[in-house]
């Protein structure tokens, strides 16, 4: 995290050595560093509180809801009953707040590495890490990686929360992960991960999906608006057993929940498969036609 003191504090997330992202702060609120990496939450003056991982935005109070709905909700409404997920990382519990809003979901569980983020997003971020107390979810602090190696338990929808593929975060891009990620699944299984920048990073993109293409029947990317991060367009990659993310959606399900949507609903669904002509050029070969 790079700030600047004086009457003018600002934090500021350098991206690649080739552009920055500044946001105005007010105060700091937590600062620590753990085994694995500095976990910063400062008070902003234009986006809420502001969750910071080794200096880079892990989410703002203003636009957290648009990353969090769309990396659980489309996989959960692809998915015809989801019952059991697993959350990999997500430690700020934004993530599994959503997949508890599905009625259907009746066993979560939330692998993070390092407690000090969800301790800090505890006190600080309780907007985001209000569901970590709900009696469905089980919550383990420990490696990802080794959990998914060696349990036994099998779900109906794998969650990758991950930062950016370096520290800890680095394995979560590798292909032996992905599948042991494809073994544990349910026969309609979903892996759902996140997949940095269209604009940045087509590279680690291709990457990663080619690591997942072996393991997996259909693979796709979408995209979603984040405020927050460097180039403001995103990404999560969607993998599965069978099921086509637009082919099996029933849309009429998204209403039928009545969950309270800020970002998500069932055009934006559909829409986020729609890949610009240079996302899809980058993919070309790897993912399939959607
Ligand atoms: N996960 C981090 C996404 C990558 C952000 N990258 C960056 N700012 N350079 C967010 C965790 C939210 N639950």
């Amino acid at each position: 995290m790079t700030t600047e003191t004086g009457p003018d504090l600002w934090v500021r997330e350098i991206y690649k050595g080739v552009m920055g992202l500044s946001f105005k702060v007010e105060k700091t609120l937590f600062s620590g560093h753990s085994p694995f990496q500095q976990v910063d939450v400062v008070k902003t003056a234009g986006h809420g509180a502001m969750l910071l991982n080794d200096g880079m935005v892990m989410l703002s109070e203003r636009d957290e809801f648009v990353y969090h709905e769309m990396i659980a909700h489309v996989p959960l409404f692809v998915h015809p009953h989801p019952e059991t997920v697993l959350v990999i990382g997500g430690g700020d519990g934004g993530t599994v707040r959503e997949v508890l809003k599905h009625s259907t979901v009746r066993r979560a569980v939330m692998v993070e590495i390092d407690e000090m983020v969800v301790e800090a997003c505890k006190k600080h971020l309780p907007s985001v890490s209000c569901a970590l107390d709900d009696p469905r979810l089980e919550l383990r602090i420990e490696d990802g990686v080794k959990f998914v190696a060696e349990t036994e338990e099998r779900f109906d929808v794998v969650v990758i929360d991950s930062t950016d593929p370096i520290g800890a975060a680095k394995p979560l891009f590798n292909r032996a992960f992905y599948e042991n990620v494809a073994g544990i699944l349910t026969e309609k299984g979903i892996l759902v991960s996140q997949a940095e920048s269209p604009f940045y990073d087509d590279e680690i993109q291709r990457a990663m999906l080619a690591n997942q293409r072996p393991y997996f029947k259909r693979l796709h990317l979408y995209l979603f608006a984040n405020l927050t991060y460097p180039g403001g367009l995103w990404s999560f990659g969607f993998a599965s057993r069978g099921l086509c993310p637009a082919q099996d959606f029933v849309a009429g399900r998204v209403a039928a929940s009545a969950i309270d949507f800020r970002y998500y609903n069932a055009d934006v669904h559909r829409a986020a498969f729609a890949l610009p002509t240079f996302v899809a050029k980058t993919l070309r070969g790897i993912t399939d036609p959607i």
